[in-house]
C-alpha cells in the first residue's frame, strides 16, 4: 500500500473529510460477448455486451477504494475498456484505449484492470475503446464520497438514478464502421436515442418493454447522474413539469446551477438534483439531439428517445406529458448551460494554476485527405473528411501500444514527439476556406507533446469552420483540467484574457468547445504516462480528431510508470 499512501498526501481532501472508513476492493468480472437482443424490432439481433445486460453493469466504489476488473473477452472483436475520467495515477497501464496504453484484448483473451480511486467523487463511466464498440459496451462508474452519501457537499437526497444516454443502430455497429471506413464515408445517423438502454415510445415500438421507467415519491428529491454514452450527438435532456439543480458535472463538484435543461455531450456526466414536485402522475423524460453544425437539413435523427417518470401511488393511465422541445440547433442554450457551469470550491481540493510553463494553441475541426492503402472501396478520384488537430491526423500504431514503446524507450517507428503548439497557417478559423488550403488538407500522423513531469499547460481549443463548424467534446486522459473561459469567433488573447475564471473554474474531463468559438483550458502534468487526448464523437476520432500528451517520470519511483502489469495484452 506504499504506493497508495505517497498518491493520497497531495490530496487534502482526504485529510479533511476525515473519515476513518477503510478503503475497499471492489471487484467485477466483465464477460464481453454476444447478446441477443430485440429492441425497436420484433426481430432479435446480435450485439456486444458485458455479462448480457445493456447497458453494462455499473461499478459503485467510494473514494480511496481500489477497483479490479476481470475482462473476459468472448466476443468476436478485439476488446479494450476505458475507466473514462479516472486519472489512473500510477496505473497508467489500465487506461484503456486499444494501442495508446495497451494492445487489445483478442477473442478468448482476457485482462484485469487494476486502479485506485484517489481524490475522485461523483459520476464517471466506463466503455470499449476500440473500433465504435462502446455503441453497446457502455456502464456507470459511482463514485461516492468515503463516508457514503452522507459527504456529498449538498444535502443527502431521498434515492439516486443513473441515466444513460446513448445511440442505438439496428445494424451491427463494428460492420457499419468498418464499411465506413473501407468507403471512406460517413457513418449513418443513429436509429435511435435510449436511456438506461431503451428507446421509449416515439419510436413505434409499441411494447411497453422498451420504455424505461423511473419510481419516485410525491416531494422526495433525487440524485440524477446522467451520462451521455452516445457515439456522435451531444443531447438536450428534459423532464416534464420537473427543473434541476446541477451540483456536478465529470465527477466535480458544482457551485448549485438551476435549469430546467441539462445539456450533455458525448463523454460528459451531470449530476443534479431533482424535486419530484408535480403533480401525483406520469411525465416524459426526454432526450433530443443539439445539432451544432445547424445544418438546414440535418443529417442526424430528429426524433427523441424518451423514459417514464412515473409517481408512486399514480392509478391513471393518462398518455404522460412531454417536456417543450429544445430546437435541435440552439446553440444559445447550449452555450447558456455549458458556460455557466462554475466549480464547487472545497479546502483541499487542486485549484487552477497561475504560472503556465507550456502555451499550446491548438485547431480542431475537419479537413480532407487521401484515400490510405487499406481503405480498399475509397474512390480515390474524389477527396473524403479527416480530421486533425494543428493540422495533424492522428493514427494509431499498429506494432506495439504507445505506452509500451514509451516504456521501453523505443519509441522509433511508433510514435515522433513533433506536436506542434501552433497551427501551421494563422487563418480566420470562422471562415470555411483557408487561405491557401493548408489547414484543409491533412496527412496522417503519430504525434505527441511531450511533457516534463509537473509541467503545467494552457492550451487553447480553436475550433475551425473548415468543412463544417461543429462543437467537438474534446476529452483528455489522465486529468481533469480547469475551464478557464469559452467563446464563439476566433479566439483573441487580448479579449479573452481579462475573461478568465482563476476563481472557481469548472473542472472538467470533457469541453464541448463552442461550435465556431474556442475554449481554454489548464492542467498539472503531475501523471507519468501516455494520455490521449481526442473529440469524443466516435466519428471523428477514427478519422484522426486526436493527439497524445507524452508526460515524462517524475523524481521518485512513485512519479514514474510502473512495469507492466503481467497479463498486459501483446499485440
Ligand atoms: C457471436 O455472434 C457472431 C455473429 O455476430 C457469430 O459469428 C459468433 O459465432 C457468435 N459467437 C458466439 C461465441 O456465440
Ligand atoms: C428489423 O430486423 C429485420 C431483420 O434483421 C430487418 O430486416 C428490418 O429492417 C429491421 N427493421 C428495422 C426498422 O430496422
Ligand atoms: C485468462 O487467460 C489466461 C492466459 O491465457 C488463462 O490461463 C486463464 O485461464 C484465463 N482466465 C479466464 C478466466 O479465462
Ligand atoms: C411510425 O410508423 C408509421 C407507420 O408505419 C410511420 O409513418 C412513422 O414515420 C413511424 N414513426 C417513427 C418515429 O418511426
Ligand atoms: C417484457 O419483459 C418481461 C420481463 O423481462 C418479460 O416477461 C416479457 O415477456 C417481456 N414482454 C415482451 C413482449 O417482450
Ligand atoms: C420528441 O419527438 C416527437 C416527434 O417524434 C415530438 O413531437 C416531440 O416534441 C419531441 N419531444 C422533445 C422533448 O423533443
Ligand atoms: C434553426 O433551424 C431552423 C430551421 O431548421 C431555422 O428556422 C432557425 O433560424 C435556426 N436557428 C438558428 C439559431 O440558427
Ligand atoms: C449564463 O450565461 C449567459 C451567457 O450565455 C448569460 O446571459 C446568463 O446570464 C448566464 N447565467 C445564467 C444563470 O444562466
Ligand atoms: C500556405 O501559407 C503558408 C503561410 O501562410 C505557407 O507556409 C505555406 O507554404 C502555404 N502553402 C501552400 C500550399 O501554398
Ligand atoms: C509537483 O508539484 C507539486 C505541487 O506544486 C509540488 O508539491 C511537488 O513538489 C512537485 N514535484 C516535483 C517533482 O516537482
Ligand atoms: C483583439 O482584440 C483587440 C481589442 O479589441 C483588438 O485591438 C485586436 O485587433 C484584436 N486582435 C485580432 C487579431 O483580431
Ligand atoms: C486484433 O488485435 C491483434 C493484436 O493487436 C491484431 O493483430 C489484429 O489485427 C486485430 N484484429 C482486428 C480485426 O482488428
Ligand atoms: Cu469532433
Amino acid at each position: 500500500m506504499a504506493r497508495s499512501w505517497f498518491l493520497l498526501l497531495p490530496f487534502g481532501l482526504i485529510v479533511l473529510l476525515g473519515s476513518v472508513a477503510q478503503a475497499a476492493v471492489v471487484e467485477h468480472t466483465f464477460n464481453v460477448g454476444n447478446l441477443s437482443i430485440s429492441l425497436c424490432n420484433k426481430t432479435a439481433r446480435i450485439i456486444t455486451a458485458v455479462n448480457g445486460q445493456l447497458p453494462g453493469p455499473t461499478i459503485e466504489a467510494r473514494e480511496g477504494d481500489t477497483v479490479v476488473v476481470h475482462l473476459i473477452n468472448t466476443s468476436p472483436y478485439n476488446m479494450t475498456i476505458h475507466w473514462h475520467g479516472i486519472f489512473q495515477r500510477g496505473t497508467p497501464w489500465a487506461d484503456g484505449p486499444d494501442m495508446v496504453t495497451q494492445c487489445p484484448v483478442q477473442p478468448g483473451a482476457n485482462y484485469t484492470y487494476r486502479f485506485n480511486v484517489i481524490g475522485q467523487e461523483g459520476t464517471l463511466w466506463w466503455h470499449a475503446h476500440i473500433s465504435f464498440l462502446r455503441a453497446t459496451v457502455y456502464g456507470a462508474l459511482i463514485l461516492r464520497p468515503r463516508g457514503g452519501a452522507k459527504g456529498y457537499p449538498f444535502p443527502k437526497p431521498h434515492g439516486e438514478k443513473t441515466v444513460i444516454l446513448a445511440e442505438w443502430w439496428n445494424d451491427n455497429i463494428y460492420d457499419l464502421e468498418r464499411k465506413a471506413f473501407r468507403e471512406a464515408s460517413t457513418l449513418r445517423p443513429a436509429d435511435a436515442y435510449t436511456i438506461n438502454g431503451k428507446p421509449g415510445d416515439s419510436y413505434n415500438c409499441s411494447d411497453a418493454n422498451q420504455t424505461y421507467k423511473f419510481q419516485v415519491r410525491h416531494n422526495e428529491k433525487y440524485l440524477l447522474r446522467i451520462i451521455n454514452a452516445a457515439l456522435n450527438t451531444p443531447l438536450f435532456f428534459k423532464v416534464a413539469n420537473h427543473s434541476f439543480t446541477v451540483v456536478g458535472a465529470d465527477a466535480s463538484y458544482t457551485t448549485p446551477y438551476e435549469t430546467d435543461v441539462v445539456v450533455i455531450a458525448p463523454g460528459q456526466t451531470v449530476d443534479a438534483l431533482m424535486v419530484a414536485s408535480a403533480t401525483v402522475g406520469r411525465y416524459y423524460m426526454a432526450v433530443s439531439p443539439y445539432d451544432s453544425a445547424n445544418l438546414p437539413n440535418p443529417t442526424f435523427s430528429e426524433t427523441n428517445g424518451t423514459a417514464v417518470v412515473e409517481y408512486v401511488g399514480y392509478t391513471g393511465d393518462e398518455q404522460p406529458q412531454l417536456p417543450p422541445r429544445t430546437e435541435y440547433n440552439d446553440t444559445d442554450t447550449a452555450f447558456r448551460f455549458l458556460s455557466n457551469l462554475t466549480a464547487l470550491v472545497l479546502p483541499g481540493k487542486p485549484t487552477v494554476p497561475l504560472s503556465i510553463d507550456t502555451r499550446m494553441f491548438v485547431t480542431v475541426g475537419l479537413g480532407v485527405s487521401d484515400c490510405q492503402p487499406e481503405q480498399l472501396q475509397c474512390n480515390r478520384s474524389t477527396t473524403h473528411f479527416s480530421a486533425s488537430m494543428n493540422n495533424a491526423s492522428f493514427v494509431l500504431p499498429s506494432t506495439v501500444s504507445m505506452l509500451q514503446a514509451h516504456y521501453r524507450n523505443k519509441s522509433a517507428g511508433v510514435y515522433t514527439r513533433d506536436f506542434p503548439d501552433r497551427p501551421p497557417v494563422i487563418f480566420d478559423y470562422t471562415s470555411n476556406v483557408s487561405d491557401n488550403g493548408t489547414m484543409q488538407y491533412t496527412t496522417k500522423s503519430t504525434k505527441v507533446k511531450t511533457l516534463c513531469y509537473n509541467e503545467t499547460v494552457e492550451m487553447v481549443l480553436q475550433n475551425t469552420h473548415l468543412i463544417a463548424k461543429e462543437s467537438h467534446p474534446m476529452h483528455l486522459h489522465g486529468f481533469n483540467f480547469f475551464v478557464l473561459a469559452q467563446g464563439f469567433g476566433n479566439y483573441n488573447e487580448t479579449t479573452a484574457t481579462p475573461q478568465f475564471n482563476l476563481v472557481n473554474p469548472q473542472e472538467r474531463n470533457t469541453i464541448a468547445v463552442p461550435t465556431g468559438g474556442w475554449a481554454v483550458i489548464r492542467f498539472v502534468a503531475n501523471n507519468p504516462g501516455m494520455w490521449f487526448m481526442h473529440c469524443h464523437f466516435d466519428a471523428h476520432l477514427s478519422i484522426g480528431l486526436a493527439m497524445v500528451f507524452e508526460v515524462k517520470d517524475g523524481p521518485t519511483e512513485e512519479a514514474s510508470v510502473p512495469p507492466p502489469p503481467e497479463d498486459l495484452p501483446h499485440c
